[in-house]
Order: structure tokens, then sequence, then C-alpha cells
């Protein structure tokens, strides 16, 4: 097995931390659960507990329902075996890859109902920020909300829609639309705004910040004005998107986004901060 090329973009020089040489042709590889240490399963349930205070009045209810899917907070999870809990639920199940991966395998493997979960984790001094996604970001943030039926579809419709979106060179506004819904989105609920975002539901500090801090606005859902606006990936976000269902997400993927690709592309992009007019501000 010549493995596949290793991804490298975002991270400039560095060479990638995950086992490119062992993956399949489809980026998957085996998660290879023996090899974690002790300091691992540690460091694991570190962040684990460290999040899972933090959810209650800033998670959204389907995410605290569902962590506890992941199984045990003592030790990293086994993919097949939190697969098969995914899979009964939802028909979803995880995979494991060794990083960051082409996009289109990525978005095939979302199509396919697969998620992508990083093998290894990030090292202890890295307890607060890591600049690629690691194990527990994926896991944590990503995988409880793959519990929920109507997200779930969600999920795979929007890797369908990014294959698509590969063959008209539109990948930089599905990128756009995936940011701020799966990695940063607020949810409205009649006991106000929650996260349902994973790199806010991984993130020690931006999960106070998203919901609670004046500083950030926080515009209604709207997916042109999403796939217009630019993103930063440096520090928490001066913009959240906010839907008012998951029901919201689905049906926005819905349409063919072939004429919208169009008007977003007429229209321009617009700083991670604008606001226009017909913003709707929470
Ligand atoms: N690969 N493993 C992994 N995880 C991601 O979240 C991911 C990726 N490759 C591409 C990608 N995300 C982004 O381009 C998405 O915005 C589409
Ligand atoms: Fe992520």
């Amino acid at each position: 097995n010549q493995g596949v090329a290793p991804v490298t973009y975002g991270t400039g020089t560095r060479p990638p931390r995950g086992d490119y040489a062992s993956a399949r042709a489809d980026y998957t590889c085996e998660q290879q659960w023996s090899r974690y240490t002790p300091d691992d399963h540690a460091l694991y349930e570190r962040l684990y507990q460290r999040q899972a205070a933090q959810l209650p009045g800033l998670a959204c209810e389907e995410f605290i329902a569902a962590v506890a899917q992941l199984g045990e907070p003592h030790h990293i999870p086994r993919f097949d075996a939190l697969s098969e809990r995914l899979h009964r639920a939802t028909k979803w199940e995880v995979v494991a890859v060794p990083g960051l991966i082409p996009e289109e395998a990525f978005f095939a493997l979302l199509a396919q109902r697969r998620f992508p979960v990083t093998g290894w984790i990030r090292k202890p001094e890295e307890f607060d920020y890591v600049v690629e996604p690691d194990v527990f970001h994926d896991l944590f943030g990503h995988v409880p909300l793959l519990f929920n039926p109507v997200f779930a579809d969600y999920m795979q419709a929007y890797g369908a829609g990014g294959l698509k979106a590969s063959r008209l060179q539109a990948c930089e506004y599905l990128a756009r639309l995936y940011w701020y819904t799966v990695e940063f989105g607020l949810i409205a609920t009649p006991q106000g705004l929650r996260a349902y975002g994973a790199g806010i539901l991984s993130s020690a500090g931006e999960l106070r910040h998203s919901v609670q801090s004046p500083a950030p606005q926080r515009l209604g859902f709207d997916v042109e004005r999403i796939m217009r606006t630019r993103y930063r990936i440096d520090d928490y976000q001066t913009t959240y998107f906010v839907i008012t269902g998951f029901e919201q997400l689905f049906d926005a993927t819905a349409p063919d986004f072939t004429p919208l690709y169009e008007r977003v592309s007429r229209e321009g992009e617009l700083a991670a901060d604008s606001r226009l007019p017909s913003d709707r501000v929470y």
C-alpha cells in the first residue's frame, strides 16, 4: 500500500502529523486503538471533563443529550463500538483518517454517511489550542449531533452538495457554509441562544464567547449571506449565524445551489465582520 498524499493546506510548512502512508485510497485508515498510551487517554478525559462541565446553558439540548453516547469519558472511544451505536440511531458511522483530507474525499465520505475522525490526539501542551483538528475535536465536537436524525441528514446532503460543488469550482462557498453552520453555528431556542457548532463546542473559551459575549455579532441564518462571508481561522469568530431549528439547515441544502453560486459570485464576498441592512440581528 503506497498510501495517499498528505494534506498540508492551512498548516504551512510543518509536516502533517498523521500517518498518511498507511491510509487507503479513500483516506480512511485503522484507528489502532491499542497504540494510544495511558497519557493519551488521560488527556482525552481532561479535555472531555472540561468541556462537559461547560455545556449546560450554552450547548443545545440535542448535543447535551447525545454526548453520553460517545461512551466512557475515561478513555478515547473505540470507533467500531461507537459506530454501532451511531448506526442504530441514524445509520451513520465514524471512520478513522490520518488528519485533514482533501475536500473531495471529505465530501465523498459525508455523502456515504461516514464521518471522518482524526486518529491522533494533541500533546498536553496543546490542551487549550491545537491548530489541526484532532480526535477530541472530531469526536466530541462533531459526533454527538450525528445522533440527531435531522442534523444527520443535513450532513449527508452537505457532502452530496460538496461533491457537486467541486465540479462547479464552488468549494469556497460550501466551505463557508460548513464553517458557519457545522463548525460555528448557533441555534435560537425558547431558553435563549445555544451553540451547536463543533468548533465552538470543542473549544475551551469560544463556547462562552459565542453565546454570551457582547463582542461578536449574531445574525440570522441566510445561505446566500453565509456563502459571501469570509471567516477567520486564527481567533474567535466576529460573526455567528443563528438557525431556528435543524430543519432550517436541511431545507436550505435541498434546492440546487447552481443559481445560488452564480449570484454569490456576482455579488462578491464580504468581510468576516461586515453588516448589511438586510441582516437579522440577534
Ligand atoms: N478533513 N479530516 C478532515 N476534517 C475536516 O473537517 C475537513 C477535512 N477536509 C476538508 C474540510 N474539512 C473542509 O474543506 C470543509 O470545509 C469542507
Ligand atoms: Fe471540525
